[in-house]
């Protein structure tokens, strides 16, 4: 750690969380701010990465800030299984223990996911029985290995297409059916009686049609008594658009079902015309209001629904944002410095009730 870095940690862990009204008394020292852990009356959380995480400013901030965690890659198939019937855990069991150490939630993410299907079980060999075994044994094992760790499991990612709304052709609704997803769901519900279950995808809150396949999804696994505690509503949005009414319109239709929700994969883009070079007071005063009216919605539903939510990455510099859009991005709660952005103090002023 260099000395800026020695210095910008030292100054978290003695001004951030200890506190709502943390001061310091050196005046020197930057601003102190309060922890969003401990102020929101839900867990609010960060997607990680094994290799960030040791004694550095950016566990620091983390551990200090947030208290619950998603793996933002570890703790994909892809991921945890290189070959048939070989697991990898040395990353997942890394990220896990740092929850544990630092009491904080783990939020699964994900054990289905068409885009991270390692292919031997992308070009299975065997029967669609044996394929489906497969899967199932795969939620078994894993479900199992963190039942005491993870509260709750995307069971799902990214199911239905964009514009039409279709189940995607992936190699798990061709092996095992169009009602491949209530298996999955049961699978995941008989490895562990207790983890709460979703269904986790993005554009719910502007494609219409994705939204409707979803909900009718949400209604049919609950007529037929099939297990689904929740939804995630992947806010990977900009700081104009979808407009605040879809997004809650859509949160709505979610309460009306009983399910809890999850702001996940959170990120709000202030350049997506790529119009900036550097990031301006006016677009990040529009990203503060932007975050503020959205987590001040969250707070208006019925604590039940309110399950968390979950920023996509800590700084700026290091979200996936920059490389998928190929513009300079600032989406995130956190400048490059680990300096809280005005982003982080709408955040705050709207768990505070402002
Ligand atoms: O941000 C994630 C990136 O680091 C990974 O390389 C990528 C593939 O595993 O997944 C990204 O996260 C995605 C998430 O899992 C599902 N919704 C879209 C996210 C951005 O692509």
């Amino acid at each position: 750690m260099n000395l800026r870095f020695s210095f910008i940690f030292l100054w978290a862990i003695l001004t951030v969380g200890c506190s709502e009204n943390a001061v310091t008394e050196n005046p020197e020292d930057p601003e102190p701010y309060t922890a969003l852990r401990s102020v929101a009356p839900f867990p609010v959380g960060v997607a990680i990465q094994s290799s960030r995480l040791g004694s550095g400013p950016h566990s620091g901030v983390v551990r200090t800030v947030f208290n619950s965690v998603t793996a933002e890659y570890e703790m994909k198939m892809k991921h945890l299984t290189s070959a048939s019937g070989s697991y990898v855990w040395t990353h997942a069991d890394q990220l896990v223990a740092f929850a544990n150490e630092h009491d904080m939630q783990v939020h699964g993410h994900a054990l289905v996911w068409h885009q991270s299907t390692p292919s031997w079980l992308e070009n299975f060999s065997g029967t669609d029985m044996e394929f489906e075994d497969a899967v199932k044994d795969y939620i078994t094992t894993v479900v199992q290995r963190y039942q005491d760790d993870v509260v709750s499991w995307d069971v799902i990612n990214e199911a239905f297409e964009d514009g039409s709304g279709e189940l995607r052709n992936s190699v798990f609704r061709r092996r095992m059916g169009p009602d491949f997803i209530a298996r999955l769901f049961q699978y995941t519900r008989e490895a562990d009686p207790d983890v709460l279950l979703f269904y986790n995808d993005y554009g719910t809150i502007w494609d219409t049609a994705k939204l409707e396949s979803m909900l009718a999804m949400v209604d049919d696994l609950q007529a037929r008594g099939i297990p689904i505690d929740g939804v995630g509503l992947q806010m990977h949005i900009t700081y104009t658009h979808p407009p605040l009414s879809n997004i809650v319109a859509v949160m709505d239709a979610v309460v009306q079902r009983g399910l809890k929700i999850h702001i996940s994969e959170m990120d709000v883009r202030v350049n997506p015309q790529g119009d900036l070079s550097v990031l301006t007071d006016e677009r990040s005063q529009l990203q503060k209001k932007r975050v503020n009216e959205i987590v001040a919605a969250f707070m208006d539903l019925p604590e039940e629904n309110q399950f968390a939510i979950t920023w996509w990455g800590l700084r700026d510099p290091e979200s996936w944002l920059i490389d998928f859009w190929g513009n300079p991005e600032w989406g995130l709660l956190f400048d490059a410095e680990y300096q809280p952005k005005p982003a982080y103090e709408g955040f705050l002023e709207a768990l505070r009730g402002n």
